[in-house]
């Protein structure tokens, strides 16, 4: 097989990511190749119009640009150590597969010391959303890399370009995790607090909702106080805040309801007092955040 047109892609991968993805492909009419260890996984997209590659060596000749969707990188780079220089060199890979900024790095070190070009990537989207606008799907890695192959990953969704440096997609990827489990637990905290008074979950949900929407709103000041690193309290001091958490803590006690988090929360903003920042508002807590703890 050979990297006939320029828009043709491989997908490696075909678990419930990649066969959305390489099914994206085709429905914007890409000539798509696939390759996958259990290649019966296939099936459905051959039946669609794909090409199944005989090995991942085939696959990765087939298009000049690659895009793998495996479990994790210890997956990718013992995939790819299976390939020989000349079936790397010159090629495109995209790795969308999650893992963390140091692993993205090193694999684009290693494709680069092969001779391939080497995106990272980060999917934001589960794999109904692929093909849809919805599909926020962040690279990092050669911005030339990305705008050259910016026309074919249109078809996933929103391709979105964060910068050279290789590890940005997967720590915004991760950064993006934090965000989803705090907002979760908080809600879920929430939602045992209020049951404590026979409230469901469907009562409490669109209360939370607009709250959390409203307290979103706060960051783009907050950012700005962070990159200043100033942290003038114009709305509220941090140690009223910690006094509201002693009042959380308080109510979770009282009912039998599961104290953790919050205590997590004071414990730190009880150090930031101690370090003389009860004065300063909340986003002073960057400092307990920047360095290692837990
Ligand atoms: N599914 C989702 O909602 C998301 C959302 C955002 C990010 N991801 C990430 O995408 C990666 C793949 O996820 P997935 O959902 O497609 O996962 P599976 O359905 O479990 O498919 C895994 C594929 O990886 C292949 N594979 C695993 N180990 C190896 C290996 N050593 N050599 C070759 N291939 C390997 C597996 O092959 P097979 O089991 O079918 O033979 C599947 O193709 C993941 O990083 C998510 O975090 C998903």
């Amino acid at each position: 097989m050979n990297r006939t047109t320029e828009t043709s892609v491989t997908v490696i991968g075909l678990g419930l990511m990649g066969r959305a993805l390489a099914a994206a492909f085709l429905k914007a009419g890409h000539a798509t190749t696939v390759w996958n260890r259990t290649s019966s996984k296939a099936g459905p997209l051959v039946a669609e119009g794909a090409r199944l590659a005989p090995t991942v060596g085939d696959a990765v000749k087939a298009s000049p640009l690659t895009i793998i969707c495996l479990t994790d990188y210890p997956a990718v780079r013992e995939l790819l150590e299976l390939l020989d220089a000349s079936e790397l060199a010159g090629t495109t890979l995209i790795n969308l597969t999650s893992g963390d900024s140091a692993q993205a790095r090193d694999t684009a070190r290693w494709a680069g010391q092969r001779g391939a070009r080497y995106l990272d990537g980060a999917i934001m989207a589960v794999p109904p959303a692929i093909g849809t606008a919805e599909a926020v799907i962040l690279h990092s890695g050669p911005r030339p890399d990305f705008d050259a192959h910016k026309p074919v990953l249109d078809a996933l969704g929103t391709a979105t370009y964060l910068g050279e440096d290789p590890g940005l997609a997967s720590l915004y990827d991760v950064a993006g995790l934090a965000m989803m489990w705090s907002v979760l637990n908080a809600w879920l905290q929430g939602t045992a607090l209020v049951a404590t008074a026979g409230v469901d979950a469907a009562t409490y949900a669109p209360f939370a909702r607009q709250l959390a929407a409203g307290v979103a709103e706060w960051l783009p000041g907050y950012a700005e106080q962070i990159d200043r690193g100033s942290f003038p309290a114009e709305v509220s001091a941090l140690e009223t805040d910690a006094r509201a958490m002693e009042h959380l803590i308080a109510e979770s006690e009282a009912a039998g309801v599961n104290a953790e988090l919050p205590k997590l929360f004071k414990a730190m903003a009880d150090r930031a007092i101690a370090a003389g920042h009860g004065g300063e508002q909340y986003p002073v807590l960057i400092e307990e955040f920047s360095r290692p703890g837990g």
